[in-house]
């Protein structure tokens, strides 16, 4: 992408309201601009990342044996009424009427809407188990937005529900979700500890939220050090043995990890001085087995072997999509700017041409661009006129994990100048050498 041609309205003017780095960044990088309380567009830089986030989520998803689909934003009261979430939910529910008179509202989550569309179709538990789940806007009044995309009132969630004959069979469900976020997050670049959590409004009894540390998260934090580092199950990892599933939960679940809200003093002091570690987080998921919480009022059985209609243990399993966005800029920023994890990074590589307006310097940059682009890297080319001083502030601040730099002395030499953004580490080399470099680094 040659950045004349690209949107990219990097900025100074950050309003003061702006209290969080991340949100400092996202508007600076122009990555997202706000439209109302708690609302955004996301500008193409900002966009970029959340598809990749996205994706990435999905493919964990897909390994783990859940299966996508799209559900709408807008939904039916009467379906939360049959749930008696309608009166339960309170003022974060924004509701509206249809011109028929029809109370509807913007989806929260989406509990009950999954749970007819499976009572609908789904009739034996020859059918189970069975997780569905997709990527949708959701709609939270907050009574506090803040923090940018952290805290939206629209925000793009990844939901999903499972299903299960017995407690037992969806207790495994449960498990396969928590080591699949494992590995989503790990793909994400960040490390996120599994907490006991309250189940809230959702309900249920058993429930894990994950947090990635960071100064500005919202929660407090009480962990033992050790649960930071229990590797993830790794993209091997087999959904279908239920010992190693069990496994996975039980090597984090033995360490004390815990946010205020639950936060049990007599049991953390029992944690090893070395290893306590207080510290705030932010919650980038959220885990439930809720049972037949809404199976049983909604009516969603299915026969078992017996042929007795019996309702389907549910749970859900949140991911905060967008509120990701920020969350990783939180962990990876430095004071120049955003340092992204190859794998979420908007462009692979930064390439920036010091003279454009030299015949032989935009010549050999425009055949770096190519080759760039042959080898495989998405390459954001800045061919425009600014200065170099402002064009390696843009380059620094927008946090792409490699930058080629490519001037006419560079040239004659035949080499380019390679920047790794995390170091800051420079190298003089060939362009082939160069990208040989980038393949071992990413
Ligand atoms: N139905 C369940 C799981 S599918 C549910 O709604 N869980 S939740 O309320 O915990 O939300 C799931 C995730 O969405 C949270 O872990 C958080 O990362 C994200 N999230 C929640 N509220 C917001 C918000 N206001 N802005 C951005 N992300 C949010």
């Amino acid at each position: 992408m040659r950045l004349s041609q690209y949107f990219l309205p990097v900025t100074k003017d950050v309003p003061s309201d702006a209290a969080i780095v991340s949100h400092q960044l996202m508007l600076r990088a122009g990555m997202v601009r706000q439209n109302g309380a708690g609302i955004y567009s996301w500008l193409p830089l900002g966009f970029k990342v959340l598809k990749k986030i996205e994706q990435i989520v999905r493919e964990e998803m897909d390994r783990a044996g859940a299966v996508e689909m799209l559900m709408p934003t807008l939904q039916q009261a009467d379906l939360w009424r049959e749930s008696g979430r309608y009166d339960d939910y309170g003022e974060e529910m924004l509701r509206i009427t249809d011109r028929g008179g029809r109370d509807m509202l913007y989806g929260p989550t989406n509990e009950e809407m999954i749970t007819d569309v499976f009572r609908g179709y789904v009739k034996s538990y020859k059918q189970l188990p069975l997780n569905l789940y997709h990527q949708q806007w959701k709609f939270r009044d907050e009574v506090r937005p803040r923090f940018g995309v952290m805290r939206g009132r629209e925000f793009l969630m990844k939901d999903a529900y499972s299903f299960d004959l017995t407690e037992a069979a969806a207790r495994v469900s449960y498990q396969k979700m928590f080591a699949a976020y494992l590995n989503t997050f790990d793909r994400l670049g960040v490390t996120a500890i599994p907490m006991q959590a309250d189940p809230g409004p959702i309900g249920g009894d058993l429930s894990h939220e994950f947090l990635v540390l960071a100064e500005s998260g919202e929660s407090a934090v009480f962990c033992d050090s050790e649960v930071l580092d229990v590797p993830a199950p790794g993209l091997d990892f087999d959904f279908g043995d239920e010992t190693a599933l069990a496994a996975e939960m039980d090597k984090r679940t033995k360490f004390y990890a815990a946010t205020d809200e639950k936060h049990d003093a007599a049991a953390y002091a029992d944690v090893p001085d070395g290893r306590k570690t207080e510290a705030r987080g932010i919650e980038v998921g959220h885990i439930f087995y809720f049972g037949t919480k809404y199976s049983e009022p909604m009516g969603a059985g299915v026969q078992d072997s017996d042929g007795n209609v019996v309702p389907i243990h549910g749970g859900s399993y949140g991911i905060g999509v967008s509120r990701l966005v920020g969350a990783i800029i939180e962990a990876c920023h430095d004071e120049n700017g955003i340092v992204w994890p190859a794998s979420v990074s908007p462009f692979d590589v930064g390439l920036i041409s010091m003279r454009p307006k030299d015949e032989a310097c935009a010549a050999g940059c425009d055949a770096a661009y190519d080759a760039l682009t042959a080898a495989g890297f998405e390459t954001l080319y800045d061919e425009t006129d600014d200065r170099a001083g402002a064009k390696f502030g843009r380059m620094d601040l927008i946090g792409l994990p490699f930058q080629i730099i490519i001037g006419p002395k560079a040239l004659e030499k035949g080499v380019v100048e390679l920047k790794i953004r995390k170091t800051g580490e420079r190298e003089e080399l060939a362009l082939d050498a160069a990208i040989n470099r980038m393949r071992a680094l990413a």
